[in-house]
């Protein structure tokens, strides 16, 4: 395919920025498909038109994106996307993905009901900041959890919605590689992903399976403290019907072997996200390996930067890209399905 020339980027943008409900554009085997203008311009025809496109030129993503899911804009929009995605569910095999991103800023003053911390630091007033903060990241947190539910309650499978929230923490970690955010914004993101995650369990849980299915021992690498995706690995092998041992975070070798030694699991798990993560798992595997157990478990491992070669640097059994994937792996070694 041949890169787009400036007259093509130029009117992408335009589309892009454009008030319009649903544009379709054909460039040579490509479709753009926009929604740009907020929920209220779609009608039923548009939508049509829109399937149509997408099914004609061959399109098998249907975006259904808002920007700003955040404080005011939120309340109105999911229950016109609740519908849509009902419809769409019901006339095409398109899966339908949501854009959600927090902005702390819109629950700040004049527009939200927290106190503005960017006035408040400027007077020294540091505790006032962050009661601010902490009022505006509970706000957040309750708006993503009404998307949460909403795309629940719309048909949606609840580990997408987990996926969606993770797809925000990859933009907040791109952001804080480019010095655009700070190590405050990445707790703050880290929070917000818990309580989402949190309040989803009960729902996850109601729906899932409970056959027991096998032991896991899970934990996160010495010398790395991220876990909100380990947490999230836990929770879906969990409600899936494994009785999963978290063994927490910066977990030395030690504390993976005597595990293995106590409760004698088909697999284990080794989370990381730091490129440091690496060698942690790999010694972590020679460590077993060095206490004999290593013929008695299935070693996978995870997190962002992991990838085939990272496994096959680590000595490990397998890696998964996300929870499904290490549901899908765990299956396979303890001979039940995904
Ligand atoms: C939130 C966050 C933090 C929070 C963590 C809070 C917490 N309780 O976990 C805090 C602020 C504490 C933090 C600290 C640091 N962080 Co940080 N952090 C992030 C951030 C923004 C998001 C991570 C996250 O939670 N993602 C959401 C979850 C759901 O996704 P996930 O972890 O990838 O998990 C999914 C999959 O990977 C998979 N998975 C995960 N584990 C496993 C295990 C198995 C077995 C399987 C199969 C699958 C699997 O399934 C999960 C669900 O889909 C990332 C950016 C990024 N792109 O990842 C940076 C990032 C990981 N952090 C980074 C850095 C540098 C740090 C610090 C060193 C910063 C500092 N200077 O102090 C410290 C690290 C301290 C330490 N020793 O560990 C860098 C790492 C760079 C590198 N190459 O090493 C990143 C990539 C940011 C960046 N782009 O620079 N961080």
């Amino acid at each position: 395919m041949s890169p787009l020339g400036q007259d093509e980027l130029d009117h992408l943008l335009d589309i892009y920025a454009s008030r319009a409900a649903f544009t379709a554009v054909d460039i040579g085997d490509q479709v753009v498909l926009s929604c740009d203008g907020g929920g209220s311009k779609m009608t039923g025809t548009d939508l049509l038109d829109l399937l149509e496109s997408e099914q004609r030129l061959g399109q098998d993503i249907l975006e259904l994106w808002h920007i700003e899911y955040s404080y005011k804009a939120i309340k109105t929009i999911l229950p016109f996307q609740q519908q849509v995605m009902q419809n769409v569910q019901m006339m095409c095999t398109a899966p339908v993905q949501y854009g959600a991103q927090p902005n702390l800023a819109f629950y700040s003053k004049p527009d939200g009901p927290a106190e503005n911390w960017f006035e408040l630091l400027p007077r020294g007033d540091i505790a006032g900041a962050r009661a601010a903060i902490d009022e505006a990241m509970e706000h957040a947190t309750k708006d993503f959890i009404y998307v949460g539910e909403g795309m629940l309650d719309a048909g949606a499978d609840p580990a997408d919605v987990l996926e969606e929230a993770k797809a925000a923490m990859t933009v907040l970690g791109d952001k804080f590689e480019c010095e655009e955010v700070f190590i405050p914004e990445l707790i703050m993101g880290g929070e917000i992903m818990k309580g989402i995650a949190e309040e989803l369990k009960p729902r996850i849980k109601s729906e899932a399976r409970t056959a027991d299915r096998g032991t896991i021992v899970l934990g996160t690498v010495a010398g790395d403290i991220h876990d909100i995706g380990k947490d999230v690995v836990v929770l879906m092998l969990d409600v899936n019907g494994y009785d999963v041992h978290d063994l927490g975070i910066d977990v030395p070798i030690e504390k993976f072997i005597a595990a293995i030694d106590e409760l004698k699991p088909q697999v284990v798990g080794l989370s990381g996200l730091l490129t440091l993560a690496f060698d942690s798992m790999k010694a972590t595997i020679e460590g077993i390996a060095a206490a004999g157990k290593r013929d008695q478990v299935k070693i996978m491992i995870g997190g962002s930067p992991v990838d085939e070669q990272i496994c096959a640097y680590t000595g490990a059994d397998g890696w998964g890209r996300d929870a499904a994937a290490a549901l899908r792996l765990a299956a396979e070694w303890t001979g039940g399905a995904a």
